[in-house]
């Protein structure tokens, strides 16, 4: 018997739920919009821990589907919908760097970002994560010269990594680093990064969009 379908992405606005919700509107798919507000400490309520036990957002249902942390989910919804398209193929030499981008947005960069924003900035020897200078140089040199993670070709990985980069551009986290700025100019020029904006982000917590 077939699966049952019906996407439900669970958000709250202004959070780290903006990356699977602009996923979802760069894919076309229709989809349900479930507020849990995490100022109202709704993330932790027992029907929602069933569905997350980590009681952060987002979380993404399809049918009998639940994933959740970012990058699942763009991977997921990729894989399910936009095979080949937004998702490199398995036998596609891009989908190493793909999926390595995937998992450098939530393994390294937030974590280290959100430590240097707290002025806590580790040796880069030890954590799996290296030190901040490190990670802007990375990033920076990974998309010189390119307009997109895998060059000439949006994935899923550039809605993934790049709407970590893009909050903490905003947020003025990540110095002004040219190649890093006009990465993000390009994110934000995506009309599926508009809707998402424009649905999750009050337009004063988030002016250069919309
Ligand atoms: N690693 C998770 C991070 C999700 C996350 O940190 N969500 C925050 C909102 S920005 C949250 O739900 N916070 C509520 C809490 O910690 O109680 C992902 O990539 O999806």
């Amino acid at each position: 018997m077939a699966a049952k379908r019906g996407i439900t992405l669970y958000h709250s606005p202004a959070s780290r739920a903006f990356t699977a919700y602009w996923m979802l509107e760069e894919i076309g798919v229709p989809f349900d919009v479930k507020t849990v507000d995490i100022k109202k400490g709704e993330q932790k309520a027992p029907a929602y821990l069933a569905l997350n036990p980590a009681g952060k957002v987002p979380t993404l249902t399809d049918g009998d589907v639940v994933v959740s942390e970012n990058p699942a989910i763009a991977i997921y919804l990729a894989d399910r919908y936009s095979y080949g398209t937004l998702a490199p193929k398995i036998e596609d030499a891009d989908r190493g760097a793909y999926l390595k981008w995937m998992v450098y947005a939530t393994a390294v960069v937030d974590p280290v970002a959100y430590l240097h924003e707290q002025a806590i900035d580790l040796p880069g020897f030890g954590p799996g994560f290296g030190t901040f200078d490190d990670m802007v140089g990375v990033l920076s040199a990974s998309l010189k010269g390119r307009k997109w993670l895998l060059g000439n070709r949006f994935s899923a990985a550039d809605v993934v990594l790049g709407g970590t980069i893009s909050q903490l551009m905003y947020r003025k986290v990540l110095p002004k680093d040219p190649v890093l700025a006009g990465y993000n100019t390009r994110l934000t020029l995506r009309e599926a990064y508009h809707r998402a904006a424009d649905a999750t982000w009050p337009a004063h917590l988030f002016p250069q969009v919309g």
